[in-house]
């Protein structure tokens, strides 16, 4: 019998400083906005308000702190000495790209904080994460301690869940997490494809305009490690990378049995639609849903994030709901086709759309900011419960935010020592909200 099972999303909580460095090639958002002005505040409100909507669909929802910035630890390690705020300041006199990546707020991204294999996928019956080893890009190299230390706070108990330690860091295995894993299944409980999309192989020569993040080996890897069934392994289409797809969650989306996805996202479609039936078997019957290239060039496709949308079964409805970011509707032909969507008599009931502007700036949108971890009703109950969303913790981060973050951050504000104090402030407050101990982040523990 299926035990039944949630899937539920844990958002990466924007921190204070978020802000435009361009510090991502192959991210065109993230290229095209660089030197200017944000507003964390705006930021972290506009992420808060996407968990509140999941949580009043009824759906589970958690939160995951940010990650303390500047990362001081870097800076001392290549060299910098003297005080926290000395540090900080040689830093950007003398190697401002290198304080500039200490100080990215990009643990926000948290559909790159780890892979995922539930329960119902797994040898041993445990909850498997591996978080993320980034290696591709410095900034985002930085985060995977701390993504471990996160998760074995959420998921504490050793006997229902797994968290690994990062991949070995070297480019062989770079690693980039659920934003290239698609799984798709009956129903959340029921046994399930993982879908493992990679960009390069370990070996070969990548000679493509824009990196291709995620290799074959490390999620050859990450399948060994979760004692993960059912595994499909496709190539990420190569015009999907140098058109701007730097993780495969920019061209597609799948929840249940349906992959949606655009013409450009796998080198061999054919191919990935027959693994992943064969896979499926008798558990279930998958549905592909194609979007062609004549519908949604690519061009609009990376400007709209139509894909990078939250793909949601929502209780009560028999359709799946596709939470799309405020970009997709401003743009005439991703519109066209979300409406499409969603008039067709396929697997989507409805389109509804969300603002996150200021992490859509940086190429992030809603399925960036959130990790899915399907969860047992046990599981469910075995996880920290201070780290739930509902609307009293939303009404405390609220307040928390609007106390502690500034409204306006220009890239040269970053080398600003008081920066070091008030985000320490901010980050302190938030151990007490989540319940996440005294030593949780690196400056409590010194
Ligand atoms: O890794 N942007 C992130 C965006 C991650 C989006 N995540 C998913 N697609 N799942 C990245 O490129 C930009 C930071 C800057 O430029 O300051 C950045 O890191």
């Amino acid at each position: 019998m299926i035990s039944p099972a949630v899937e539920a999303n844990c958002d990466g909580l924007v921190g204070p400083t978020h802000s435009y460095v361009g510090l991502s090639p192959g991210n065109i958002a993230s290229q095209t906005n660089a030197g200017e002005v944000s507003n964390p505040r705006a930021a972290v409100l506009e992420g808060l308000s996407k968990m509140r909507r999941l949580a009043d669909w009824g759906l589970p929802q958690f939160v995951l702190p940010p990650h303390e910035r500047p990362d001081l630890a870097l800076l001392r390690a290549i060299g910098f000495s003297g005080s926290d705020a000395q540090v900080l300041e040689k830093a950007w006199k003398d190697a401002p790209a290198l304080a500039s990546a200490a100080c990215s707020a990009s643990p926000m991204w948290a559909a790159n904080a780890a892979t995922v294999t539930p329960s119902a996928d797994t040898a041993d019956g445990r909850v498997h994460f591996t978080p993320a080893n980034l290696l591709t890009n410095l900034h985002r190299s930085l985060e995977g301690e701390q993504t471990t230390r996160s998760l074995r706070r959420l998921f504490p108990d050793e006997a229902r869940f797994a968290v690994h330690d990062p991949l070995p860091a070297h480019a062989h295995f770079a690693d980039e997490g659920a934003a290239n894993h698609v799984r798709l299944c009956a129903d959340h409980g029921a046994p399930g494809v993982n879908l493992f999309v990679w960009g390069r192989e370990a070996w070969e020569r990548w000679e493509g305009r824009f990196p291709a993040r995620q290799t074959r080996e490390a999620f050859e890897a990450v399948e060994r490690l979760h004692g993960a069934a059912r595994g499909v392994f496709a190539r990420q289409g190569r015009g999907a990378i140098n058109g701007g797809a730097f993780h495969n969650d920019v061209v597609c989306v799948g929840t249940r049995e349906c992959l949606l996805f655009h013409e450009s996202a796998f080198e061999d479609r054919a191919a990935m639609e027959a693994d992943v039936r064969r896979v499926a078997d008798d558990h279930f019957e998958p549905i592909f849903v194609e979007i062609s290239t004549a519908d949604l060039p690519l061009e609009d496709l990376v400007k709209s994030y139509l894909f990078n949308s939250q793909l949601l079964v929502v209780p009560g409805e028999d359709r799946l709901v596709l939470l799309a970011p405020g970009e997709t509707r401003d743009n005439p032909r991703a519109h066209a086709a979300a409406q499409a969507l969603a008039s067709s008599n396929g697997p989507i009931g409805r389109v509804e759309y969300v603002d996150v502007r200021q992490s859509m700036r940086n190429g992030g949108g809603p399925a960036c900011l959130r990790l899915r971890v399907v969860l047992s009703e046990a599981e469910l109950a075995a996880t920290n419960p201070a780290q739930r969303f509902d609307s009293a913790l939303h009404d405390r981060l609220n307040a928390w935010a609007e106390r502690h973050y500034r409204d306006s951050l220009a890239p040269a504000d970053l080398a600003d020592p008081a920066l070091i104090t008030e985000v320490r402030a901010a980050l302190d407050a938030l151990t007490g909200i989540l319940g996440l101990g005294g030593d949780f982040y690196p400056f409590q523990r010194v």
